[in-house]
């Protein structure tokens, strides 16, 4: 059975989770990752040397960095309904998994970390102000994309959909103002609906 070691409070297991979901893959999940621990162990570090979550093991195939493998489950178990069999389809959602790693998750991170990780006396709300300066023209270019797409790439739901949805989950979740992104929340609503998206309605933490 598939193996997908993380704690439920990271993103990037949460993409993980929500997509072996979306492709009705059975798996067992080990808490993995700060206070549960694991990824220091060698034996883990014998699998994942980054010491990071998360990491799976499909019938002896392992693999970490969690946008590979939301792409690999959905290629092998849900090919051509969530993973496109066109190439141009499938590189279109490939553009926007490269967004959300490199260019979303880079400018809303901080926020992240010092809202809900760290301790009011020591929060740094300069960092958080950089962090919203960056991540809120990435949402208007988000709302604008959205406003002419029902989904992030192509005419179906896909990887590219799980990635982006695991963002907002974790902005929205933010206790900061924000202003109003009509595209992005009316899409947003739509993957709060998807039965398998269970991981979108869980408190940060
Ligand atoms: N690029 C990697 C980043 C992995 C990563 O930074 N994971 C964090 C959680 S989101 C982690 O393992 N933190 C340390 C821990 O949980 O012990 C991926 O997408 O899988």
């Amino acid at each position: 059975m598939l193996k997908i070691w993380g704690r439920l409070s990271s993103i990037n297991v949460r993409k993980v989770v929500w997509a072996a979901q979306e492709a009705g893959v059975p798996f067992e999940r080990v808490d993995a990752g700060l206070a549960f621990g694991i990824v220091d162990t060698p034996a883990y570090r014998a699998l994942n040397p980054n010491g990071l979550v998360p990491l799976i093991d499909d019938g002896g195939f392992v693999l970490w960095e969690s946008n590979a493998i939301v792409r690999y489950l959905l290629a092998r178990y849900a090919p051509g309904r969530l993973y496109p069999n066109d190439l141009r389809q499938r590189f279109d959602a490939e553009r926007w998994m490269d967004w959300q790693q490199t260019t979303l998750n880079r400018a809303s991170g901080a926020a992240f970390v010092q809202w809900i990780r760290t301790p009011p006396e020591r929060r740094d709300h300069a960092a958080i102000a950089a962090s919203v300066a960056a991540t809120e023209p990435l949402l208007a270019q988000l709302d604008t994309h959205l406003a002419q797409h029902a989904n992030m790439a192509g005419e179906h739901f896909g990887m590219a959909d799980i990635a982006i949805a695991c963002e907002i989950h974790r902005w929205w979740g933010l206790p900061q103002p924000r202003p109003d992104f009509p595209h992005i929340q009316a899409w947003y609503r739509r993957m709060l609906a998807r039965p398998a998206a269970t991981v979108l309605h869980l408190e940060l933490s």
